[in-house]
């Protein structure tokens, strides 16, 4: 899909104080197409900020930061020449998605306080990229090349798409990044194996196995030790929208019923399968076993038990590993 022009945006109030004086943590995301990185933005950041959409989405960088108190996001979209283009208090989903389909506009920031709990330390952020592999816009892979240039990321999380994992696109990506990345061999980087929510157990296709196909697919390109994370982007965000009753669609409500009603079958596989330090498994192990002892006392309390089960899949989505292992880098490099 190619991006429409329109001439029409103009600065509607200064943006002038969007970027943070403060030290940030970066995180930035890439994938090939459609693998779910806005998915998982938006999980990490607790809501429906950024649009999603089974086709070529996302065409701009997309910065968002975590501050602490701010009641709602504000955000501004600028120019390939820098120039500030719009700027909203409240910016919708919808608006978003008008700014990020705008050919002029190269780049959007975006800042206000992550929905989830616990909070995360100020100064948290998230870089949204575009999938480069899409061939009816070469700009998309300038795009996300230029972020990996300029942006300086503490950690990278490159997610990987479970349900097609080692296609063309991907290896060449990886490989890629893996020569750009070359002179910073020790860059954290975190394999979100997004999508294991579509795997089908009984006919095979267990989380195990494909966790393993990742590693020796990741360890082929020249990924050494490579830290994979099975995850459930989608499922996540709407088992946190829940939590904070936001509406959810239809189609949203019935997705979660579904991997609500396959918890228990998955959820120690899914943390099991994880490839990360036995620390932040252990973490994660910790907490879930918290909820399960608090779900047995609630056994009789039937909103109570709902809410738990949401946070027990928030927690085995792959969401909570993921922020145990930025929690803990940001300690490494005290910033917390
Ligand atoms: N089943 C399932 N679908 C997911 C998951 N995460 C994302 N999706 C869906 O995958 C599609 C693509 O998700 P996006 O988050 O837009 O993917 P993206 O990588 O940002 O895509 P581009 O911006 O186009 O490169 C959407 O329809 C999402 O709802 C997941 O964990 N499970
Ligand atoms: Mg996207």
């Amino acid at each position: 899909m190619t991006r429409p022009t329109i001439t029409t945006l103009k600065p509607q109030e200064t943006a002038s104080s969007m970027p943070s004086g403060s030290a940030t943590f970066d995180v930035l995301v890439l994938a090939t197409m459609s693998a779910g990185k806005t998915s998982f933005i938006n999980a990490l950041i607790g809501q429906e900020l950024l649009h999603t959409a089974n086709e070529a989405t996302t065409a701009c960088m997309t910065r968002i930061e975590h501050r602490q108190g701010a009641k709602r996001f504000s955000g501004a979209c600028y120019s390939y020449n820098d120039t500030e283009l719009a700027a909203q208090r409240s910016p919708s989903v919808a608006l978003l998605r008008d700014w990020n389909a705008n050919a002029e506009v190269k780049r959007i920031n975006l800042a206000g306080t992550f929905k989830v709990v616990p909070r995360p330390a100020p100064g948290l952020v998230l870089h949204d990229t575009p999938g480069p592999n899409n061939s009816q816009d070469a700009s998309h892979a300038r795009l996300m090349l230029e972020a990996v240039r300029s942006v300086s990321f503490k950690v990278l999380c490159y997610v990987l798409n479970a349900s097609h994992l080692g296609t063309r696109d991907d290896r060449l990506l990886l490989e890629q990044l893996r020569e750009e990345l070359a002179g910073t061999p020790d860059q954290p980087i975190y394999f979100i194996l997004n999508k294991v929510d579509l795997l089908d157990p009984e006919k095979g296709e267990n989380i195990q196995g494909y966790v393993s196909n990742a590693q020796h697919y990741l360890r082929d390109i020249g990924f050494e030790q490579p830290i994979i994370i099975p995850t459930m982007a989608s499922a996540a965000l709407y088992a946190r929208k829940a939590l904070s009753a936001e509406t959810l669609t239809r189609a949203q409500r019935s997705k979660l019923r579904q991997v609500l009603d396959d918890l228990d079958a998955t959820k120690r596989a899914l943390l099991n399968a994880t490839v990360a330090p036995d620390l932040i498994k252990h973490r994660v192990f910790k907490a879930l076993d918290n909820l399960e002892r608090k779900q047995q006392a609630e056994a009789f309390d039937t909103r109570a038990y709902e809410k738990n089960q949401l946070h027990q899949l928030v927690t085995i989505s792959g969401l909570k590993t993921v922020e145990a292992l930025i929690n803990h880098q940001r300690r490494l490099v005290g910033q917390t």
